[in-house]
């Protein structure tokens, strides 16, 4: 039988819930990108937050491309359950405050409608690094944000908000925060800027008003969050003697630093453990640096050496050394933490939580996308060391992975640049790509620029791994 609102009454008393009237007015939250991460992250913190304060937030999800989502959970009423696991048996929970799922392709005017909604507060954002467009302050606007800007149909998070905040101004309603919660150093800071451009390009005196109503906290969020298997599914029916369709399965670990800027109410998300600061940047660039550093070092040093885990290879006897090298060595060593903030503890437990046995993480998950995920997570550590005369050799070994994964003779690469990236390999071969890549006019240029002994020590290793 499958979980919705009737049946979620027969759960087993040892599923966690937080009781209260679902049905009830509510502050609205609209989250785009309602993937998995999201489910396991900010859902559970806004249900926590709901319990701390009995103040009732509804979360409006929207999926930017696929109707899988949408197709999960509306039939179950939206209702869902996250299953953490780490030491001793797996703890479930049901989680009630999601009240739609809109597929924005299909009902790109519900999205804006919900945008537009005076019960809208807060709109959170898990779109990936690609569903920012970014591009640096002085290159042209993207070709579709640039329609964005004009057309009818939105194309991207850009379009949606265009139409969406035109319509809250025009009603005289309040500005909204607008939370990234996306893997991308400054990651509110960003968004603001992309969008404030758009907006100019569509209506400057939107841009203004959006600068004067709007908030863009920049914020960090961090749950391992693997993608849901079907023996997932089947293990958690066992369990809890309903199918749900839309599990989702993490560590028990979780985190949220968001700066302290809203726009107007929020959640009381601090009362479920999410940390309000005045400076998320030395949080979010441990994490980027550290956590999804090593993450992608694991990934294409994994994948080279024929493993699938994330778990094997930080048991790797080769690999492993290397990541805590990455992290302890290089990624720590890049910038200044804050007070209270411990880098050596912090790579220790990270290598206990990328262990965790009960939490199988598929390498090829990390390794998506990489040409969006490495200037954050490698780049920016070289060229701060860089600055300092330091060489980076782990992170250069790991990008020494990630430019032969690129070239795409096996696995299949999922990257948005996958194609450029396999036609470079092709023009400039093994003795060009490292220059085709990095240099400045590169497709990967960034202000680190390898140096000569650089450069001599990812040739080596490209040649190495073949
Ligand atoms: C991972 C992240 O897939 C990836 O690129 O590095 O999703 C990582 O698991 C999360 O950021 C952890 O908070």
């Amino acid at each position: 039988m499958r979980l919705s609102q009737t049946t979620a009454a027969m759960l087993p008393d040892a599923v966690r819930r937080v009781d209260y009237d679902r049905d009830s007015a509510a502050h609205q939250i609209v989250h785009l990108g309602i993937g998995a991460f999201t489910r396991a992250h900010q859902a559970v913190l806004t249900e926590d937050a709901i319990a701390a304060s009995g103040d009732f937030w509804r979360i409006i999800g929207v999926s930017m491309r696929s109707a899988s989502v949408r197709d999960q959970l509306a039939p179950q009423d939206h209702l869902f359950t996250v299953t953490s696991k780490g030491e001793g048996a797996p703890v479930t929970r049901l989680v009630r405050c999601v009240g739609d799922a809109i597929v924005a392709p299909e009902h790109p005017d519900r999205v804006v409608a919900a945008l537009a909604d005076p019960r809208t507060q807060v709109v959170t954002l898990t779109v990936t690094e690609k569903g920012y467009h970014l591009v640096p302050a002085d290159a042209e606007l993207p070709a579709l944000l640039r329609e964005d800007a004009a057309r009818a149909t939105p194309h991207t998070i850009y379009g949606y908000f265009a139409q969406g905040l035109e319509q809250r101004r025009a009603n005289g309603l309040a500005g909204l925060t607008i939370l990234s919660c996306d893997n991308l150093a400054e990651n509110g800071t960003r968004l603001r800027e992309m969008l404030l451009r758009v907006l100019a390009a569509r209506d400057p005196a939107l841009a203004e008003w959006c600068a004067v109503h709007c908030t863009f906290p920049n914020s960090m969020v961090d749950r391992i969050v693997p993608a849901s298997q079907p023996a997932d599914l089947d293990a958690v029916e066992a369990r809890i003697g309903l199918r749900d369709e839309a599990a989702v399965f993490t560590e028990p670990f979780r985190q949220w630093v968001i700066e302290d800027s809203f726009a107007g109410p929020r959640p009381a998300w601090d009362a479920a453990g999410a940390q309000i600061v005045a400076d998320v940047r030395p949080y979010e660039t441990a994490k980027l640096r550290m956590l999804n550093g090593a993450h992608s070092a694991l990934a294409y040093l994994g994948l080279a050496n024929g493993l699938e885990l994330v778990s094997e290879a930080v048991a790797d006897p080769e690999i492993g050394p290397l990541v805590v090298r990455l992290m302890r060595d290089e990624a720590a060593d890049s910038f200044t933490p804050a007070p209270e903030q411990d880098l050596a503890a912090y790579a220790d437990s990270l290598i206990a939580r990328f262990a965790n046995p009960a939490l199988p993480h598929r390498l090829a998950q990390i390794a998506m996308d990489g040409s969006q995920k490495i200037p954050q997570r490698w780049l920016a550590t070289l060229a701060d060391r860089q600055a300092r005369g330091k060489a980076s050799p782990a992170i250069l070994h790991a990008l020494a992975a990630w430019i032969v994964h690129v070239r795409g003779d096996t696995p299949h690469v999922s990257d948005p640049r996958a194609q450029p990236l396999a036609a470079l390999w092709r023009t400039a071969g093994a003795a060009g790509i490292v220059a085709a890549l990095l240099d400045g006019g590169g497709l990967m240029a960034s202000p680190w620029v390898p140096t000569a002994e650089d450069r001599a020590a990812l040739d080596r290793h490209i040649a190495a791994l073949g």
